[in-house]
């Protein structure tokens, strides 16, 4: 399935999109970002948010680690599970979570963090997360998103949309995944909106209609991409981040969210 065409980005959809009714897109030559209209749904993609140079800075702070390990060089399945404690990161307190899956306890197959505003505790499959402080980095990746909302929504300052937590999480390779799901918690509204950075090896990254779940949308998530899924695109559609055994390199993914409290 060639999805998508990765020659150029320019000004034309790095993927197809259906070429049926309730799918448009246009092309914000100021901000570099499309606007993607699909069924109940509305997407944003801006390819190069963060430059080559920046992504690499990002990927390196998310990995610090006082260990003296070069992240790029050691086996990381070798600290699956509560090993990953033995590891001193320097920015992002990364866990090895376990969720419920059929009343039996599965470690995730990937690492992650939840970070954000004291209060902005999260929940999802009998997990709750309590959040990390802010840092630097990630508040400056947050502050340069919200702006980018603001301009592309033409949002006046009184109704600005503020994210007040980030879930991160950081594939190892190929085998690492996430499976079908919306972001649907309650704590997240009526009808949110995330946005997602990508740093890394570029992933497949998957959405398909609830009420029709062979009709797939397929999107390719660059090093420094960014993903604004918003609308009514969490009550119609899943999103899924599929196995790739071809890959063994890194990816981190953060997901910016606005939990109401
Ligand atoms: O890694 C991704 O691109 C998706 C992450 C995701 O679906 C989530 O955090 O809910």
């Amino acid at each position: 399935m060639d999805l998508f065409n990765q020659s150029s980005f320019q000004n034309k959809l790095p993927f197809i999109l259906p070429q049926k009714e309730g799918y448009s897109y246009f092309f914000d030559e100021d901000k570099k970002a499309f606007i993607i209209s699909i069924p109940n749904g509305k997407l944003i993609f801006v390819p190069n948010f963060f430059d080559e140079n920046l992504s690499s800075e990002l990927m390196n702070y998310f990995l610090e680690n006082d260990n003296n390990l070069n992240w790029n060089k050691i086996d990381w399945r070798e600290f699956e599970k509560e090993k990953l404690s033995e590891i001193n990161f320097a920015t992002i307190n990364w866990t090895h979570n376990q969720i419920k899956i059929f009343g039996k306890l599965l470690f995730e197959p990937r690492f992650s963090a939840w970070y954000g505003d004291e209060e902005a505790a999260y929940s999802y499959s009998g997990l709750k997360l309590k959040p990390n402080p802010w840092n630097e980095k990630l508040l400056f990746i947050k502050e340069k998103i919200e702006k980018l909302i603001e301009e592309v929504e033409k949002i006046q300052n009184k109704e600005s949309l503020k994210f007040n937590s980030v879930l991160l999480n950081w594939y190892r390779d190929g085998q690492d995944s996430m499976g079908w799901h919306s972001d649907n918690e309650k704590e997240l509204g009526q009808n949110p909106v995330i946005a997602s950075v990508n740093f890394g090896v570029p992933r497949r990254f998957l959405l398909r209609q609830i009420n029709n779940k062979s009709h797939k949308l397929e999107f390719y998530l660059t090093n420094g991409s960014l993903l604004i899924m918003a609308g009514q695109i969490q009550h119609f559609w899943q999103h899924a981040v599929p196995k790739e055994s071809k890959i063994n390199e890194h990816r981190i993914n953060l997901t910016f969210r606005k939990i109401k409290m």
